[in-house]
């Protein structure tokens, strides 16, 4: 019996389906892209810019659009004017359109670089709680790091909508920078990583695409 409809898109709705549906499927939001720092950089490796003399700006122009040319994924260091495009101390990102149905919350923020105990810890805050970011990767590695979301800080993005993080340098001298940051719905752990939307449409789309060269072929 001839199927209703080819196996791709059979696996496009189900993809379709898992992204707009309710609780019981994740959802994740995107800052940036995993591009390695625009530089190529592996996850939890060693990076090999060299930060000192660096002025540094890895977006490319897909990824400053994206992210508003103000949100500084890919740019060494974040918030020292002078060694990239940033022009103050303070590096915000905000995630938008969450909605007000959070039960639980993980994040990931690709970072470089951090070496609080040697040059100072940076202010960091979620909707306005204080967080502790006081890490010790030490140069030049660069950690893909797991959050998951405290009670008070699901309890602010139901209240508000939205997730701001700020990153106040606070007189730290240390130089760091972010690849991207991830926000999914459902608690992840450290060894997993969801798959952005984006990518889900990417895969969607290339099956579709084998279909169709698929019925080409037998036509
Ligand atoms: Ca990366
Ligand atoms: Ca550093
Ligand atoms: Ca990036």
């Amino acid at each position: 019996m001839k199927q209703l409809l080819p196996r791709p898109l059979l696996i496009l709705f189900f993809s379709a389906f898992a992204l707009s549906s309710g609780p019981a499927f994740a959802v994740t939001w995107m800052i940036g892209d995993n591009d390695g720092y625009g530089a190529g950089i592996p996850d939890n490796a060693n990076h090999f810019f060299d930060g000192s003399n660096a002025n540094y700006d890895g977006r490319s122009s897909a990824e400053i659009a994206a992210t508003d040319g103000a949100q500084y994924t890919d740019t060494y260091s974040t918030t020292h004017p002078g060694f990239g495009p940033q022009p103050g101390t303070v590096a915000t990102f905000t995630f938008t359109g969450l909605g007000n149905s959070w039960t639980e919350g993980s994040m990931w923020f690709d970072m470089a670089d951090f070496q609080a105990t040697t040059f100072g810890a940076v202010n960091t805050t979620y909707n306005g709680i204080a967080q502790n970011w006081s890490f010790n990767d030490g140069f030049p590695t660069t950690t893909v790091r797991f959050f998951d979301l405290s009670q008070d800080v699901i309890d602010s993005i139901n209240l508000l909508g939205s997730l701001t993080i700020v990153v106040d340098r606070n007189n730290s001298v240390d130089f760091y920078g972010f690849d991207y940051a991830l926000l999914s719905n459902r608690i992840g752990d450290e060894t997993f990583i969801p798959i952005p939307a984006a990518t889900w449409l990417f895969i969607s789309g290339l099956l579709g695409l084998i279909g169709i060269a698929r019925r080409k072929n037998v036509a």
